[in-house]
Parts: structure tokens; C-alpha cells; sequence
């Protein structure tokens, strides 16, 4: 039978990603997105190719999370064999100020598009394969060090809380429909199209933006917190390769070794022989109400049952984005010494949403960045 995925969130990191894999294995891609005032397909335009060419089999439709109706009449018409659930408001810090927002694209959006698989297997005859995009961040305040798939749940944001309701509304329709649904507990995954207020992408485009003199200070938060950070290509074959088991399940994702923001701060500039003393400056609006201190996965039930294995360490995976964003700033470069304006970066113009819960001004003496 024709491999057809469809897949939300499909103009997002991981979505960019694991179109690139699926067009590689021969399937055809069927991307949601949702209207917006400007184009968002950014990430997949490399991907596109005209309608009136030959082998299209890339193709988007206009849908949102929110809207059931478009999820079902697209399910009806692309007639998907697997379906990637992608689709998030996925910033945490940002679902504080719009926890109901969150809730109902994460959690309600799942169920709707659960509820739509569903009801086209049982009057279509047809089998789908369902995958959610769980997170770690369902874990919450740690009980265990290292994360797995037993590890109790301890939200600790609105959007971990509806990770979970999704979570669980996926396993529920397994067990209690029969339905080939699927959860990957992925880790922090990252690369050079992470989006730009994400911690890793801010500071690799603003070290990148210092060198190149186009940018003079970088403002952050919680230095301390510690993550498990793999890349996002390894992450996407890790996805693919849970639909293609016989039974569905619960998996986590991540590389097993964890570092703190400082250490990430630290790689990123010590590689363009940046002084961390003199750039980088404290903004408590940042902080979280509720933060995650310590994330750090197991991940052997993946490398036992699918043979996964991640590729790509921190500092290599630290260099390729600031090796990326570097180019990116020579071209901004280029555009500033023509005398053409550029765009201000994403985690400046950040700046100007202040979250409400927190008024403190930013600190203006060096952060400190010592052990
Ligand atoms: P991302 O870059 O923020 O992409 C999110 C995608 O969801 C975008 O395509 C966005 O569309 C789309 N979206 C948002 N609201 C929507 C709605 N109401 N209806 C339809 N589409 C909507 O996130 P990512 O890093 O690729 O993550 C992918 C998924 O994995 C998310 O569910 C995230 O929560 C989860 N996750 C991520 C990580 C990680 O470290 N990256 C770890 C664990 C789990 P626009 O382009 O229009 O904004
Ligand atoms: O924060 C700290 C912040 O926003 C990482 C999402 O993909 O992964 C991601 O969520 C850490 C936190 O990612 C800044 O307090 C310090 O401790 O890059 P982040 P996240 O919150 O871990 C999980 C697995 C997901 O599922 C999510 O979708 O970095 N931090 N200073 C900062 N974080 C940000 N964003 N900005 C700062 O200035």
C-alpha cells in the first residue's frame, strides 16, 4: 500500500525535519497549516515544488488544530495511512501568559484530531497510525534521575499540564478503541531551524549577531536549569521508526546526557572566541513562575525495541547551530553594509512582551557565569 503521512505542525522544526525523511522514504506528505497574515513556510520551502510539476508529493491544506471540521475533511480527503501529531503552541515560558490558549490546541486539538482518526477507521475500513509528540517536560519536578517511560508525571506549566491530557487521551484510544496510536516522550531537541526565543537558538544567533558586531548584548534567564539535548534530525527517524513496529507504545527519546544552560552559553561562545563577561547580561522576565530544574532521559526501551541510537553530542550540536548562524548573520551583514535595513532578531523583539508576573528590571552589570 502507498505510504501517505499527514502531518501538523508540519512548517515547525520537527515537521521540516521529518517531512525531509518521509519524501526520502518515498511517501507522500500532506502538511496542515493554518492561515496566517504572513507565509510560515519557511522551514519547508526548500521542500515545495510547484503543483504542475512532475511527482509532487509534497502538498499542504489550510486547517488548524482548533477547527475539527478541517481536521476531519482533510483526514477524509488525504486518506493517510500514518499521521504525526506536531501541531503546538509549544513555548513554554509563553504558555504562562496564555494558559487556556495552550490548553486548547494541545490538549482539545488532540482529542479532536483523535476523535476525526477514529471515526474515518471504523466507517472507512481503514487503518491509521497515529503518533503524539509527547514531551519531558511532562515529567515535570523529577521524582527519578534519569526520565523513562515509567517515571511519574509532575507538570510543572500549563503546557506540560496539557502534554499530559494529550498523553493520556492517546493512550486511552488505544486501549480503549483498538486505535495504532503512539507516544514519543521526546527530550529537547534542537538544530538550526530551533525556533529563535527557544534558549539554544537564542544564544547561538546572538553570538553569531555579536561577532559580526550586529548585536552588543544578550539577556537570560535561569542559568542553571539542566537539559538533555540531541538534534532534531536523529529525533525524527526515532518517530518514523515507532509506526513501523507492530505494536503501539510508549517511547522516550533523548540522549541520556545532560548540561546545564551556563555549559550550552559557554560552548557557543568559547567557539567564536566570544568574552561571556562582556555580552551576556541577566533579564528576570525570563524566569519562570514554575521551572524545570533537571531533565536527563533513559532511553534503552528505544534503542532496545527500535534500534535508535542518538548521533549528535551537545558541543557538536552547539557548533553546527552557531556555525549556521553564523552564516546567516554574514548575510545580514552584507545587507547592513549595502545600507539596507534588516529585521530585528526574534529574541530581541521578545523582549517586548513582558510577561505579566514577573516586573523586575534587567540586570545590567555581567552575568555571572562561573561554575
Ligand atoms: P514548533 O517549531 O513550535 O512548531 C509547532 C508547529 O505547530 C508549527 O508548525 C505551528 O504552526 C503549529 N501550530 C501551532 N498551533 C497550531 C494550531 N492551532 N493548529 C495547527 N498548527 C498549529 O515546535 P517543534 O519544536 O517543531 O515541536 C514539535 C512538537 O513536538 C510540538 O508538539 C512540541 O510541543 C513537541 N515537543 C518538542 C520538543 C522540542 O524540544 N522541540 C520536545 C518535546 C516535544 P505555525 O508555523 O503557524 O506557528
Ligand atoms: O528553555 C532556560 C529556561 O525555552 C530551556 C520546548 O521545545 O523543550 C522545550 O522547552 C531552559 C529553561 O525550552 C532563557 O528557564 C534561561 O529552563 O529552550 P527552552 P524548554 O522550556 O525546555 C521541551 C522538551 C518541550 O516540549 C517544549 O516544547 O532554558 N532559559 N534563559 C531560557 N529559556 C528561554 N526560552 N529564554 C531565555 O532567555
Amino acid at each position: 500500500m502507498d505510504k501517505v503521512a499527514l502531518i501538523t505542525g508540519i512548517t515547525g522544526q520537527d515537521g521540516s525535519y521529518l517531512t525531509e525523511l518521509l519524501l526520502q522514504k518515498g511517501y507522500s506528505v500532506h502538511g496542515i497549516v493554518r492561515r496566517s497574515s504572513v507565509f510560515t513556510t519557511e522551514r519547508i520551502d526548500h521542500l515545495y515544488r510547484d503543483r504542475h510539476e512532475d511527482d509532487v508529493r509534497l502538498h499542504l491544506h489550510y486547517g488548524d488544530l482548533l477547527d475539527a471540521i478541517s481536521l476531519r475533511r482533510t483526514i477524509g480527503e488525504v486518506k493517510p495511512t500514518e499521521v504525526y501529531n506536531l501541531a503546538a503552541q509549544s513555548h513554554v515560558r509563553t504558555s504562562f501568559d496564555q494558559p487556556v490558549y495552550t490548553a486548547e490546541v494541545i490538549a482539545l486539538g488532540t482529542l479532536h484530531l483523535l476523535e476525526a482518526i477514529r471515526d474515518y477507521r471504523d466507517t472507512q475500513q481503514r487503518d491509521v497510525r497515529f503518533y503524539q509528540a509527547s514531551s519531558s517536560e511532562m515529567f515535570g519536578r523529577v521524582k527519578e534521575t534519569p526520565q523513562s517511560e515509567t517515571t511519574p508525571f509532575y507538570p510543572r506549566s500549563p503546557y506540560a499540564c496539557a502534554k499530559v491530557h494529550a498523553h493520556w487521551q492517546t493512550i486511552n484510544h488505544r486501549e480503549a478503541y483498538d486505535l495504532f496510536a503512539t507516544t514519543g516522550i521526546l527530550f529537547n531537541h534542537e538544530s538550526p531551524r530551533r525556533g529563535e526565543t527557544f534558549v539554544t537558538r537564542k544564544i547561538t544567533r546572538a553570538a553569531a549577531r555579536i561577532k559580526l558586531g550586529l548585536q552588543s548584548e544578550l539577556y537570560l534567564g535561569n542559568l542553571d536549569a539542566k537539559r538533555d539535548w540531541g538534534f532534531t534530525g536523529d529525533y525524527v527517524q526515532a518517530m518514523w521508526l515507532m509506526l513501523q513496529q507492530d505494536e503501539p507504545d510508549d517511547y522516550v527519546i533523548a540522549t541520556g546526557q545532560c548540561h546545564t544552560v551556563r555549559e550550552f552559553l559557554i560552548e557557543a561562545f568559547n567557539h567564536l572566541g566570544l568574552e561571556i563577561e562582556r555580552y551576556v547580561r541577566f533579564d528576570p522576565r525570563y524566569l519562570r513562575p514554575t521551572e524545570v530544574d533537571l531533565l536527563q532521559g533513559d532511553a534503552r526501551k528505544a534503542r532496545e525495541r527500535l534500534g535508535w541510537t542518538p548521533t549528535v553530542t551537545m558541543p557538536q550540536l552547539c557548533r553546527m547551530m552557531v556555525d549556521a548562524d553564523l552564516k546567516l548573520a554574514e548575510q545580514e551583514r552584507a545587507l547592513v553594509n549595502a545600507g539596507h535595513c534588516i529585521p530585528q532578531p526574534c529574541e530581541s523583539i521578545e523582549s517586548q512582551f513582558g510577561p505579566s508576573i514577573i516586573g523586575a528590571p534587567p540586570v545590567r552589570e555581567p552575568i555571572p557565569v562561573g561554575p
